[in-house]
Formats: structure tokens, sequence, C-alpha cells
């Protein structure tokens, strides 16, 4: 498959490939800022060290000649032009940010969910999903209704030059048109908790034959004749249950899932129980209910996120496990 876009080697210097309609308008306004900045910049500390040396203290220049206290014509031209500079920044910026948050009309919607440690998409008007991988047509406005479930996220994708934050209880917008088909990287940029950095996801760009194509492909992935052990090694990773539960005895955040079935498990509150299938289901469900000794209590219930075939699928995947 293609690779994602990197960020390093393409673009500038100071900021990454550009590649939606908006990041030029928001490119061009960086590098104004930028420019003006330096020059600026030059322009203060040359006349600071011109006149540091020009008026330098000396033996036989100890008194002031003539002290200078006001001067009408020097300070109506030195408000003057920051104000009309920073007025025309204010402008331009605020012209660009009515523009990235007014979505247009005829955007295609999709429903994106911040968790800890992934990122979950949904697309209304088909019910598919997706975990870690947001797919889109090329060229087409796309607007995004995002929420969390557990504590402040924020969604930035640094080539479209869109980021914004992503909070419990409340729905936050986003929207964007992609120039170039690819893949593109997706962070989260607030401090979520310890695996936060692991909490990168990818936007996938297409054809729009390509995409109706794979959304037909996932109406059908996720139709009833696949076997159950197969459809929990898929939920495996598009739940996100891989960015706490390794398959090879290693610990991630929570316990490894390898040879687990059937085991006995030592509890936090010192009691012990045998690992079947009720105990399995419980512990996606009501993951709170009974800790496993020696793990954080922090993984997040999945009632209402997963269907009862669903759950059967993860538990059966877990069987095979050995
Ligand atoms: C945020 C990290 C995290 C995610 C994501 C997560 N879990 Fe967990 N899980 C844990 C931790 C930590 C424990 C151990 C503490 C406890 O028992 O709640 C655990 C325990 C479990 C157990 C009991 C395991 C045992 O060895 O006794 C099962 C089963 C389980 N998780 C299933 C899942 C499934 C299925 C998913 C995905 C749908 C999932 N988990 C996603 C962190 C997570
Ligand atoms: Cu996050």
């Amino acid at each position: 498959m293609e690779k994602v876009k990197p960020l390093l080697s393409d673009g500038t210097l100071w900021i990454p490939g550009s590649y939606s309609s908006f990041s030029s308008n928001y490119d061009s306004l960086f590098y104004f800022i930028f420019w003006l900045s330096v020059i600026f910049t030059i322009a203060i500390v040359g006349v600071t060290l011109y006149f540091s040396f020009k008026y330098k203290r000396s033996e036989s220049n100890l008194v002031a000649k003539k002290q200078i206290v006001h001067n009408n014509k020097l300070e109506i031209i030195w408000t003057a032009i920051p104000f009309v500079i920073v007025m025309f920044i204010f402008y331009w910026g605020f012209k660009d940010y009515l523009y990235m948050t007014v979505s247009p009309e005829n955007a295609y919607e999709v429903r994106v969910t911040g968790k800890k440690w992934f990122w979950t998409y949904e697309y209304p008007e088909t019910g598919v999903k997706t975990v870690g991988e947001l797919v889109v047509p090329v060229g087409r406005p796309i607007k995004l209704v995002m929420s969390s479930t557990d504590v402040l996220h924020s969604f930035y994708i640094p080539n479209l030059r869109v980021k914004r934050d992503v909070v419990p209880n409340k729905y936050s917008n986003l929207w964007f048109d992609v120039t170039q088909e690819g893949i593109y990287q997706i962070f989260c940029t607030e401090y979520c908790g310890d695996q936060h950095s692991n909490m990168d996801s990818k936007l996938i760009v297409k054809s729009y034959e390509d995409f109706l194509d794979w959304m037909e492909e996932q109406k059908r992935g996720a139709s009833k004749d696949v076997p159950l052990d197969l459809l929990g090694k898929k939920l495996y990773k598009e739940q996100g249950c891989n960015s706490c539960h390794s398959l090879d005895g290693s610990v991630v955040v929570g316990p490894s899932w390898k040879g687990i079935y059937g085991a006995q498990r030592l509890l936090a509150d010192g009691s012990e129980v045998k690992v079947d299938d009720n105990y399995l289901r419980e512990s996606i469900v009501y993951p709170a209910k009974k800790i496993v000794k020696g793990y954080p209590n922090i993984m997040a219930s999945y009632a209402g996120l997963l269907s009862d075939r669903e759950i059967n699928g993860i538990i059966e995947y877990i069987k095979t496990l050995k």
C-alpha cells in the first residue's frame, strides 16, 4: 500500500506540505507574519545596536546635551503604522477563520469519536464504522462532527492545516477538502493519558469511484456471514483493543490475551476467577466489576458499542489464542 505522506521531508523547513484548498491561504498568512517578524527583528536590533555605539557614554560626554520628552509626529507614526499592520493581519486571519469554521452545505458528513487512545469514524449514510482509518473521497468537502467519550482530545491533520478540540458531552465541527489522493497523518494534540502519543490515525483519500467501492466492501464485510473468530480478530484491531492488549504475552496497558482462556485469574480484591465466557463477557461490558490484580482500572465499558454477536466474536477469537 501507499506510504503515509511524510511531515518533515515534504513541504518546507517551517511547515509540512499543503494539501487542502484552505492550506494555501493559511500558509500565505503564516509566511506574511513570518517575514514581517524577520524584517522587524532585523530593523529593531539594527537600530538598537547602532544607537548603542553612537550614544555610548564616554569621558567627554557625561551630561546629556538635551532631554527630549515628547515628539507628537514620531508617536503618531509609530502608533499608526503598527495599527494598520495589525488590523490587516486581523482582517486576513478572521476571513480565513470564517472560511475554516463554516462548512459548505454539500459537505459529506462523518462522525468522529475520540476515546483513550484511538479515533473511531462512523458514516451516518451507511452505518459503516472504522477505527483508526478515516477514508474520504478526494476533492469533496468533508464535515466532521466530533465528540469524545472520556477526556479532552484534539483532532489534527497537519497537511490540511485543520485542528480542533474534541470534548466529551459536546460536538465540535471541522471541515476540509483534500486536493490529492494519498494517506495523511492524523494526530491527537491534547495530552490525554499515558498512551497519548499512540493516538494517531490515518486519513486515506481515494478517488470518488474507489471510495464508493470501498464503502460497498465495508458494508459487505459487516454482514452476518463472517465466522465468529474472524469477526473477533477484525474487531480486535478495529475497536482499538490492540492499543492495550497484546497477543504475544507482552504487557501493553492491560493483560495480554495469549492463553488466558481457561486460566485462573487473581483479582485485585484477592479473589480468584476462572477465565470463561461469562468472565470475558463481563470484562468487556463491565470492565470495572472485576479488576485483574496488578493492572489499573482504566478500560472503558464497551456496553452499547459492541453487539452481542461482536462480543461473541471476540470471545471466540480469544479462545483461539493458545
Ligand atoms: C485503554 C486500554 C484498554 C482498551 C482500549 C481495552 N482494554 Fe481490556 N483491559 C484493560 C486493562 C487495563 C485491563 C485489566 C484491568 C481490568 O480487569 O479491568 C483489561 C482487561 C480486559 C479483559 C480481562 C482480561 C483478563 O486477562 O482477565 C478483557 C477480556 C478485555 N480487557 C477485553 C477487551 C476488549 C475486547 C477490548 C476492545 C473491544 C478491550 N479490552 C480494550 C485495558 C484496555
Ligand atoms: Cu487523545
